[in-house]
């Protein structure tokens, strides 16, 4: 397997982090790929759901017009997570943070499975929120779906009353503030930037690893397929990242 992922490839990042201070990984939905989470847009296709594509179900504009049925879609969706457990990729950046090699490391992801946290890892930035909580658009309280009183959807926010959202960033959403900036900062001084199983399309997000690479980073990709990143990564593996990234950090 390592043969045709490229033993060479895997040695420069080896190298590199040998001599790193500050690691920083991005991931997006194909790091849950293997645990069986649907990604967005790889192998040619995209979700729909009731005719739906997801661009208009994760919409801003959806939850003006329908929140009822933008619960609906989540909690599908959460049905699919629910079954989902933590795969040798998630685990081994848990791992490896835990280890406590290196001076500083950062893990931020796109995804709001939450299977990063349940890997193990400390404090992921999830910069597109987390499908297992609510939020209250009009006092910002989040709960835990556990924590919400009843099946009621929307369910009522317990300190305002008003109707609960899922705590996900849907496009045309501003993200959290601290998230994004702390990503951006850290991005800013890291040595190494991994990019791992995202098509880095969907900004601010798809920004970060620019932002690494101007700031001298050794800029790495680990993806089955081509991305918009390649051009500019020093280093891209074409492999499964619940392969690769035991080998990288092994
Ligand atoms: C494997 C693998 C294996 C497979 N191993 N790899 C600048 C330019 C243009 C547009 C914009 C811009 N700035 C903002 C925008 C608008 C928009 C945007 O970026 N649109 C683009 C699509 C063009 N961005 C936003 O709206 C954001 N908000 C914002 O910018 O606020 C300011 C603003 C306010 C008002 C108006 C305009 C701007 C918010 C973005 C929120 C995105 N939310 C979603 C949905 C979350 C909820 C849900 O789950 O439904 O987040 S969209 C969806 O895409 C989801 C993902 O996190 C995100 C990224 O997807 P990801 O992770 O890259 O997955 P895929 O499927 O695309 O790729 C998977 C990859 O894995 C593939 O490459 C495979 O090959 C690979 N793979 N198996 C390793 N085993």
């Amino acid at each position: 397997m390592t043969d045709s992922v490229g033993q060479n490839e895997i040695e420069r990042v080896r190298t590199a982090l040998r001599s790193a201070r500050s690691v920083f990984v991005l991931t997006g939905a194909g790091i849950s790929a293997e645990s069986g989470v649907p990604t967005f847009r790889g192998g040619g296709g995209a979700p729909v759901w009731r005719g739906m594509p997801f661009e208009e179900l994760s919409s801003a504009e959806m939850v003006v017009r329908d929140l009822p049925l933008v619960w609906e879609w989540f909690d599908y969706r959460l049905g699919i997570v629910g079954d989902c457990a933590p795969n040798p990729g998630h685990l081994a950046l848990a791992e490896i943070q835990q280890s406590g090699r290196f001076e500083e490391f950062t893990l931020v992801t796109q995804n709001i499975d939450g299977l990063h946290a349940q890997a193990g890892s400390t404090e992921p930035i999830e910069l597109h929120g987390n499908i297992q909580q609510a939020r209250c658009p009009s006092c910002g309280l989040i709960l835990k779906l556990d924590q919400v009183a009843g099946d009621d959807r929307p369910p009522v926010c317990p300190d305002c009353a008003a109707r609960m959202r899922p705590n996900v960033v849907l496009f045309g959403e501003n993200l959290p503030v601290d998230a994004i900036m702390t990503a951006q900062d850290r991005a800013a001084g890291c040595d190494v930037c991994l990019v791992v199983g995202t098509s880095a399309l969907v900004y601010p997000a798809a920004a970060l690893p620019g932002i690494a690479k101007n700031a001298d980073a050794f800029l790495v990709e680990i993806n089955p397929e081509q991305t918009a990143l390649t051009p500019i990564c020093d280093v891209s593996i074409r492999g499964k990242s619940g392969d690769i990234l035991p080998l990288i950090f092994g």
